[in-house]
């Protein structure tokens, strides 16, 4: 009773106020929307490919012999427009959109910053509803022929889907996923600025230009001193005026041309060259920096200046270029393998309890390379990179090594996130050589892997090449009072499994029918669950090389062969035995599965390995090479 009386009188007294509520909000909404649609369209017209100035005749080298592909960039955009401004439903579909936008509306819209006018969720609004917003996925349906065949070219000449990513607002809004923590840190006031450095090659002009404007829509501006575009010669005719044109608008924006193709490395070192400010940051053209991602990064560098860091690299689908992120509880860190390529790993225990929340950055054994701050002097100090490396590979590596021997950190930040196009294959084309990367590897292994890189040449086949000078970089190191890579395999990477505490390492070689066939298999993610393969042995290492744990087991890496009752197969190692176990024998030669009690055999062409009872047969018989049973007996003793 009293509390209707209570509610009655409320209204009674707060009528006047409620009407005027009800009819000023619309009218609010009304005003808003519509400056706010208005401002869109002027961005847009302002910021779309299609509108920028047409090339003028012989503005730009390399039209000729272009044309096909000349056209084709031109023509692209606009088609993509023509699409946008069609009716949605019938060209494009945007999936994943409709009714779960408007839930995500009303709690994402507070953290977006970037727009703190909209404090209303405004239904229609491109920035949420447009292709692509929010970090959503953009799927197309229904092309055309003529669309059809513009997706195709720009899959070839970009390995990602760029007629999607033309599509998509180049100042498209991603939603801000991080953990409390890191929203509530609080960062000094007076942090150093950063230049940022973005090389490029025949990039695609809206891949490149949403890369440069997350980068300006998204940092605090006194953070960026200037953001240094690093030309590695290209030929498009839109990375030309086109491109100037636009960045006159842009006074942060500096552009700087290499004279001839130079590769990553060096572009980088050209972008350093002339950089103003005293932190680095390195990007790659085809990224896309999330909310918060630079403030962390240069936290850590002004309370430690060897500090080098790296956020969290998120990925941006290569087809429908959503935006995937990934939980700051599961940070992977960098490692290596033996073959001195990069590798990716769950963070080890070891590291996760070190921490004490999981927005503290993460330790890194090493970078994945593109991605990276850094204080200029330190990087300097460092040597930058061996000037003797080629174009690209390596490099990372040699960085990360560096950093923790000479007295840096490297640590990957949860809380600063940037998404990168991870593409499939490259789309560029090198004539030189296909050395270059182990050229580079070998100058890597000469100067800072000590006695470990016998590992790296065992893999080789021993197979140098010319690996040029290193007496300066090996100067160097000395100069700095760099530890040993034997202290880093200890302290920063004991996870790294060495071959030389495997029982036998190297070629798997079966006895019968000439003896001449070995164990052979590549271990990328993508050959998991391949039965392992047989061809003739070369003893250049490579896929024949593998290595016999005193746990028993096979690996290449991180692939160990597994049975369970199929074929052999080249499967991720779990490091519990069981269909991972193998026992070999060094008197009889014999391959013997743990649980199944099978032997290793080949078939009768030599084309398979096959599983069967062990019968003492000559194709039952191998030779696992460096096989050194007593390692197994200090083991047992210790
Ligand atoms: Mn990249």
């Amino acid at each position: 009773m009293s509390i209707r009386r209570t509610i009655n009188s409320f209204f009674n007294r707060r009528k006047s106020f409620i009407v005027k509520a009800v009819l000023i909000l619309p009218i609010t909404w009304l005003v808003v929307t519509s400056l706010l649609s208005f401002n869109e369209k002027m961005n847009e017209s302002l910021m779309d490919p299609a509108n920028a100035p047409p090339n003028t005749l012989g503005d730009d080298i390399g039209d000729l012999g272009r044309k096909p592909r000349q056209s084709a960039e031109e023509e692209q955009p606009k088609a993509g427009l023509k699409a946008l401004d069609a009716p949605k439903a019938d060209k494009h579909k945007v999936a994943k959109y409709s009714p779960k936008v408007a839930k995500d509306k009303k709690h994402k819209i507070h953290q977006d910053s970037d727009h703190e006018l909209a404090v209303l969720a405004i239904p229609g609004d491109r920035r949420f509803d447009g292709p692509g917003e929010q970090g959503k996925p953009v799927v197309l349906m229904n092309l055309t022929e003529e669309q059809d065949r513009l997706v195709k070219e720009g899959w070839e000449n970009n390995a990602f889907n760029q007629y999607v990513s033309d599509i998509i607002s180049l100042h498209r809004t991603l939603p801000d996923v991080r953990s409390r923590g890191c929203v509530e840190t609080q960062f000094d006031p007076d942090l150093p600025p950063t230049s940022v450095i973005v090389c490029f090659h025949n990039e695609a002009w809206s891949v490149l230009l949403r890369t440069i404007h997350s980068i300006l829509d998204r940092s605090p501006p006194k953070l960026i001193e200037e953001v240094i575009l690093v030309d590695d010669f290209s030929d498009l005719p839109h990375l030309g005026k086109q491109l100037d044109d636009y960045l006159l608008n842009l006074p942060k924006v500096k552009v700087v041309r290499a004279k001839k193709r130079e590769g990553l490395i060096r572009a980088r070192l050209l972008g350093a060259s002339v950089s103003k400010a005293p932190i680095l940051t390195y990007l790659d053209s085809h990224c896309e920096c999330a909310h918060g991602w630079l403030e962390p990064l240069l936290q850590r560098i002004a309370n430690n200046w060897t500090t080098v860091v790296c956020p969290v690299i998120d990925v941006i689908d290569d087809d429908t270029f959503e935006y995937h992120f990934k939980d700051s509880g599961e940070v992977n860190v960098g490692g290596f393998d033996w073959n001195l390529q990069f590798t990716w790993h769950v963070m080890p225990d070891r590291e996760a309890q070190r921490r004490r929340h999981k927005w503290e950055p993460v330790w890194s054994p090493t970078m994945a390379g593109g991605l990276f701050s850094i204080n200029k002097e330190f990087f300097e100090r460092l040597g930058t990179y061996d000037s003797g490396f080629d174009i690209w590979g390596g490099e990372n590596l040699e960085l990360s090594f560096k950093t923790w021997m000479c007295g840096g950190t490297l640590e990957i930040l949860p809380c600063s996130h940037v998404g990168h196009v991870f593409r499939k294959r490259s789309p560029y084309e090198w004539e030189e050589g296909v050395n270059v990367l182990r050229k580079n590897s070998v100058r890597l292994a000469e100067v800072w892997l000590d006695e470990y890189k016998q590992y790296y040449y065992d893999r080789i086949g021993n197979d140098l090449g010319d690996y040029g000078d290193v007496t300066s970089r090996k100067a160097l190191r000395k100069n700095l009072g760099c530890k040993s890579f034997d202290w880093y395999m200890k302290n920063v990477y004991p996870e790294l499994f060495i071959p030389g505490d495997a029982l036998g390492q190297g070629e798997i070689r079966n006895l019968g029918d000439g003896g001449d066939t070995c164990l052979d298999s590549a271990a990328k993610p993508v050959d998991f669950h391949k039965p392992i393969g047989l061809w003739p042995c070369h003893g250049q290492g490579g896929n024949q090389y593998f290595m016999f744990s005193k746990e028993g087991e096979i690996k290449r890496d991180d692939a160990c062969l597994d049975y369970s009752g199929g074929d052999v197969i080249v499967y991720p190692c779990h490091g519990s035995g069981g269909n991972q176990m193998w026992i070999y024998d060094p008197n009889v030669h014999t391959i013997k599965h743990g649980s199944s009690r099978k032997c290793m055999g080949i078939s009768m062409d030599k084309s398979s390995v096959i599983m069967s009872e062990c019968d003492g047969s000559e194709r039952q018989k191998w030779l696992v090479q460096n096989y050194d049973p007593s390692k197994l007996e200090n083991a047992s003793e210790s």
